[in-house]
Formats: C-alpha cells, structure tokens, sequence
C-alpha cells in the first residue's frame, strides 16, 4: 500500500509515531534498514536531533594515551594490536613516559583524556590506579575517561575483584567516566567469529549498569558493516535501550565504521558512505532514550563526519591532536588524526550548525555561535 504522499503505508506509520514521539520496535527498525530511503531516514533522524538540541554541534578538547597495543586477545578485526608473544613489534608506556605525554598539555585548555588500549597481561589493576592518581595529582581538573569494558572484564577478574570493587577503586584513584569501546557486536553469533575470547555481551553490559548505579556515565559503541546483519544491529541496540531504561548512565551511542586494512577480515569489504549515513540516522530514530549520537571523526573522515550532522549526529567528539592510532592503523583516511579547534568549529559551521565546546559529561561551556574564528590564535 501506498499513501497519496507516495511513501509505503507501514514507513509512514513509522513516521507517524517518530513524529509522535513514540518509541519505533524491532520490526519497525528491520523496516527502516531494508526498505527506507536514506532521504526518508535522514529527515526524521534529523527532526529528532534538533527536538533535543536545535541547531547545536557538540565537540570538546581532549586527547588520547594509548597505554600499550600488546593484548592478550585477538580479535579479527584489528589492526592495531600485537600479541604478547610479539611485543617487541608493540609498544608499552611506562606511568612517567604517559605523565609526560599530559605535562605536554600544560597551559593548554584541554578538558579530557581518553585512555584506552590493548589487554596487556602486566598492566593490571594497581598499575592503572597508579596512572590515574598520577594524572589527577598532576592535574586534578582533567577527566579522565578511561578503559574499555574488555579491559576491565580482564583486570578485574586478574585482581580477584568484582566489578563494583574493581570500579570503587579506580574511582577512589581518579576515573571520572567510561569510553563505549569493546562492545563490537553482542550477538553471539557474530561475537564467536569477530571476538570470541575476550567478554561477552553480558559482561560487557555489566560492567557498564555496575558503572552507572555507582554514579558514572559511560558511552556504548557498535561496530557495524562487516558480517553481521542488521537483525544483529538491532539486536545489539535493543540491549543498550533496554540497560539506558534502567539506569539512564548512557551519554552517548557511537556506531563505529568496520575498516579492513592489515586485519584477519580484510577480505570483507566496507560498507558504502549510504549505508554509514543510514546508520547514523537509524540509530538516533530507534535509540530514543539516548541524548547523544556521536560520529568518531578519525574513523570516518572529515568530510563525512560532516555530512552525519545532517543524519542525526550532534557530536563529533574532539581535536584528538594525532594521539590515536587504532583507526590509521585500520585504513582510516585520517593518518594524523588532529584538528585545531578551530578546524572542528569551521567543520560545524560549513554544515549550518552552531558549534558549542562541551566537557564530557555535555555540560556546555562555550559557543561559537557568530564568533570570527580567524586570527583568534587561542583556537589553534
Ligand atoms: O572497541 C578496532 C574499534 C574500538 C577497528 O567512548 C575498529 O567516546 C573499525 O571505542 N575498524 C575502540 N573499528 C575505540 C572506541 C571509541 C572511540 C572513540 C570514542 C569513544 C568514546 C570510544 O575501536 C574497539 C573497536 O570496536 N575498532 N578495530 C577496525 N578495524
Ligand atoms: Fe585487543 Fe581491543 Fe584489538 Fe581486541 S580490539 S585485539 S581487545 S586491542
């Protein structure tokens, strides 16, 4: 059936009840990924971003320490990690070699780290403590967003903690808030094949409901477009929308764009830049209970970062300052990911949107709304 509009009766019903407010179901979702347009999706992704936010673009200032790339597991799809038997090929930073790298931003207005890296078998629970206190004796009003569910499934269960313990304690040294990485796809039927050895859907998720009752936010990533299929995809938004009803910790949904170079799964090809705008538009439609959807721009690229803030994207996190490697390393057109801040606001505004300097946790605390970028060297 057809409406007088031309659009398929079961899509307009859909539409119908996003315009409504209401929460879309599974079969709702299945319907989008494999009969909506992408202008269809883009239109209503785009009307939910702006009944949350309006015109507004977060970004924030911030940087990455990568402790070490040996780990213990291997997972199909990267490119980034050395086994333990190969760590002279890897490198491991020592707590003073990470300390420096944050001394290098001082005087600089930076709001966050990001730490996150592989599973590395010395690197354990009171080591990262260690890190964390050095960090904030040194500069206490950094946050500190740190470590993966997979590397705390490992640390904990290493250190005989549960994951509440484990958490108090690296809580007590300084971790303010948890990156999304590690979840990949839950179903276990794609997980055996991607990432079978390392935590499972439900201990991910369990690290991360731990997390939220004990006061912190955290994000939740989905690696999408290699072999999974998009029952898997909603499968794995289903467990997030379920957990965020429960304990509303979630800040923000980050889809994250299989890439396949120098990986076990270079043989699957990545998915076309329609069906990463679809992504992004379906999972703000149907993740209705989360405030944020965030393009991670050194995965993607510039100029299609760019193009998700007309699909439902409000964030596209921060000036990384060439201090990650997982994505270059995958085949990501950022070799160097690094942008000023004023790179990142031009970004914003070349879409129309008004740019705004968030912390992590959203709270803002600037607008570039019809500031002059130009010769403002304190944006560099
Ligand atoms: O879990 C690894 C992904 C993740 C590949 O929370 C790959 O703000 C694509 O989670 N192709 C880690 N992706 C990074 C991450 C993250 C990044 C930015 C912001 C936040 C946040 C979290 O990187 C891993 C995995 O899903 N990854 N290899 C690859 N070949
Ligand atoms: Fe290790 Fe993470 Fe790479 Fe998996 S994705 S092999 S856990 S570094």
């Amino acid at each position: 059936m057809i409406t007088t509009t031309g659009i398929p009766t079961d899509l307009q019903q859909i539409a119908d009840k996003v315009k409504a407010g209401q929460r879309i179901n599974d079969e709702d979702c299945l319907l989008l990924f494999e009969k909506a347009s992408l202008g269809f999706v883009g239109r209503l992704a785009n009307e939910i971003k702006e009944r949350l936010h309006g015109n507004k673009v977060f970004f924030n200032r911030n940087f990455h320490i990568e402790p070490t790339n040996v780990c213990v597991f291997s997972c199909n799809f990267c490119s980034y990690s050395r086994l333990y038997a190969h760590r002279e090929e890897g490198w491991e930073l020592s707590i003073d070699q990470m300390l420096h790298m944050v001394k290098k931003y001082d005087g600089k207005p930076i709001t966050e780290v990001h730490i996150v890296g592989g599973v590395h078998p010395k690197m354990d629970l009171p080591f990262f403590a260690d890190l964390l206190k050095a960090i904030k004796t040194h500069r206490p009003e950094l946050h500190i967003k740190a470590f993966t569910a997979v590397e705390y499934d490992y640390m904990f269960r290493k250190a005989k903690v549960s994951a509440e313990e484990g958490l108090k304690f690296l809580i007590a040294a300084g971790l303010d808030s948890i990156p999304g990485g590690g979840a990949e796809i839950f179903h276990p039927e794609i997980r055996e094949k991607i990432c079978a050895d390392k935590v499972d859907a439900d201990g991910w998720l369990n690290i991360h409901e731990t997390a939220h009752k004990l006061g912190l936010h955290s994000n939740a990533t989905m690696l999408y477009g290699h072999i999974e299929k998009y029952e898997h995809r909603i499968d794995h938004m289903r467990r997030l929308r379920e957990l965020q009803d429960k304990t509303k910790g979630f800040n923000t949904f980050i889809p994250l764009k299989f890439r396949n170079k120098d990986n076990d799964m270079s043989n699957v090809p990545e998915s076309t830049h329609i069906e990463d705008m679809k992504m992004y538009a379906i999972a703000r439609i149907y993740l209705d209970n989360f405030p944020h959807l965030k393009a991670y721009w050194p995965m993607l690229g510039r100029q299609n970062a760019q193009l998700t803030l007309s699909f439902g994207v409000d964030d596209i996190d921060g000036t990384i300052d060439d201090t990650t490697k997982i994505y270059s390393m995958a085949g990501a057109e950022e070799l160097n990911p690094s942008m000023t801040t004023a790179e990142l606001i031009t970004l914003i505004k070349q879409a129309r949107r008004i740019p705004i300097e968030r912390d992590t946790l959203y709270n803002e605390i600037r607008s570039f709304e019809g500031i002059k970028i130009e010769a403002n060297p304190e944006l560099n």
